[in-house]
């Protein structure tokens, strides 16, 4: 992990790219349509990384991309950046609240543009601060039953972790978008019933 370029300035102008279950059939639609991206060993990442990187030619202007799903020395932690931004705050599950869609979006890159930025950040109250954490045992719960690194054979146990925020449940995913964002499971890149 190394911390973002600036472009030598003091502050810059960055962008934090997420989704909500939005995503999904537009996703699955480019993905029928694209025998090129159902060959990738990640079509939802790939899809992302496309999508980002053609915005980024559009903005013309000097820009650098960090993706949520690149590890090593280009890490970002999104759940900083997006408490930082005021955007999201992090619970006590670890992971990113919203006010209007509680957990349920990704983050998927941050842009980081060779611009000036006024230093502003929104000051409302995150939306963790006044709930009881009925996410805190699920979230104990699900850790007792996985290892970190095999999180997809006790999935179930993780999505309990989600549907326990009281906010925005209207927002939860569909169940396909669901098991492929826990398992990867291939058999899952298809459409959900639609929103
Ligand atoms: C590595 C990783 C994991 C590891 C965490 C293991 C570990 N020791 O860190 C594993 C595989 C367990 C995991 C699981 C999941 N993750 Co994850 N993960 C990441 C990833 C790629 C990097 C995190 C990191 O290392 N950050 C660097 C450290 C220094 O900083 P940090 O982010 O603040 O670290 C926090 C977490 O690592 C967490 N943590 C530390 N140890 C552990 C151990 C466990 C078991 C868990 C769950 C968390 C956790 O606490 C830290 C402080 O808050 C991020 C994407 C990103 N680039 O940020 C997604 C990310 C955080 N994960 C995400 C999600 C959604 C999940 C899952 C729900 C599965 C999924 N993909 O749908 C599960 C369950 C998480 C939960 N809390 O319920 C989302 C969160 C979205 C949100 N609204 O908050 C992110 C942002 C990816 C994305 N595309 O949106 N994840």
């Amino acid at each position: 992990m190394r911390p973002i370029d600036l472009f030598g300035r003091k502050r810059v102008l960055g962008l934090l790219v997420g989704n909500t279950r939005a995503l999904w059939p537009f996703f699955i639609e480019t993905l029928e349509a694209s025998p090129d991206l159902q060959r990738s060993p990640d079509p939802l990442d790939t899809y992302v990384e496309d999508a980002v990187r053609s915005s980024i030619k559009e903005a013309g202007s000097k820009c650098t991309v960090h993706f949520s799903h690149h590890r090593g020395k280009s890490l970002v932690s999104m759940l900083h950046l997006a408490e930082a931004s005021g955007l999201a705050q992090t619970g006590p599950a670890h992971l990113a609240a919203h006010r209007e869609y509680g957990v349920w979006f990704g983050l998927r890159a941050v842009l980081v543009f060779d611009e000036e930025a006024p230093l502003e950040k929104a000051h409302t109250p995150g939306p963790c601060e006044e709930c009881l954490a009925p996410c805190r045992q699920p979230f104990e719960d699900a850790l007792s039953q996985t290892q970190p690194s095999a999180i997809e054979k006790t999935w179930e146990t993780w999505a309990h972790v989600r549907d326990a925020c009281p906010i925005g449940r209207s927002y939860r995913y569909g169940e396909n978008q669901l098991r492929y964002h826990y398992t990867k499971d291939r058999r899952a890149l298809v459409s959900d019933t639609p929103i």
